[in-house]
């Protein structure tokens, strides 16, 4: 189960219409997912034993999420945006599910965009979510508790990795990933200060280093999928439609 703050209504991304487009173009309900994993099983695990970092909580307060259209942004183009997303726990098995109406055809780019809490902190939600944009739970195999939180801002912005990506033109949902094996990636937790009480503690005021290569890992552990069942999960037959260019 996965705890959300905001019941979100999205009815409308992208209706108004520019010079370019058509404003009248037909819209379809599509889907569009977002989940936290673990590519690296024995890295990381989420909510089971068995990595040698176990995440129990993974807050992000996220601002928008927009899609540009058309197979080429090296031109302008009109982009589609999400509502506001909000605060999740997204260390659970099922994705968050949001209904967007869609411009159903081809887009090149996507751009998720964090953003600090300044909200009101759910039930079980650690302090750190109220001024943070990313706040990781969890301990390791040792059973020391680890704590990171965040200021991460920065736009990530995903470019198609085949030009462009089709979005509503079936029943496929578009599925964001957050890779926790990847946002972990070489982080000196052995070397990392360890408080008595907090074990691990990587924020502003601690284990700078540690949080620096935290922040560099982010944009890399976000990939959009095409994911054709739409079961909030990457299997083999789905595609990987965006990725942070190297
Ligand atoms: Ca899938």
């Amino acid at each position: 189960m996965k705890r959300f703050v905001i019941c979100l209504t999205l009815a409308c991304g992208g209706c108004a219409g520019t010079e370019t487009g058509n404003p009248n173009a037909p819209y379809s309900t599509a889907e569009l997912l977002l989940n936290a994993r673990s590519s690296n099983n024995q890295a990381v695990t989420l909510r089971q034993a068995g990595g040698a970092v176990v995440v129990e909580q993974a807050w992000l307060t996220l601002d928008t999420l927009s899609f540009r259209e058309g197979t080429d942004c090296t031109v302008p183009n009109e982009s589609l945006s999400t509502p506001q997303i909000g605060l999740g726990d997204h260390s659970g098995p099922d994705a968050l599910r949001l209904n967007i109406n869609v411009k159903p055809g081809s887009y090149c780019q996507a751009t998720a965009t964090f953003m600090n809490g300044q909200v009101e902190k759910p039930l079980g939600a650690p302090e750190q979510v109220l001024d943070h944009s990313i706040v990781i739970v969890g301990r390791l195999e040792d059973g020391t508790p680890l704590t990171i939180a965040s200021n991460f801002a920065a736009p990530v912005q995903l470019d198609a990795t085949q030009g462009a990506f089709e979005w509503g033109t079936d029943s496929s949902a578009l599925l964001v990933e957050f890779d926790l094996a990847v946002w972990l990636k070489a982080i000196d937790l052995a070397g990392a200060v360890r408080d008595p009480v907090l074990g691990i503690v990587i924020d502003e005021l601690n284990n700078q280093s540690a949080l620096t290569t935290f922040e560099g890992n982010v944009a890399p552990g976000v990939t959009l999928y095409r994911d054709i069942a739409g079961n909030g999960d990457v299997d083999p037959g789905d595609i990987k439609a965006a990725e942070v260019s190297l």
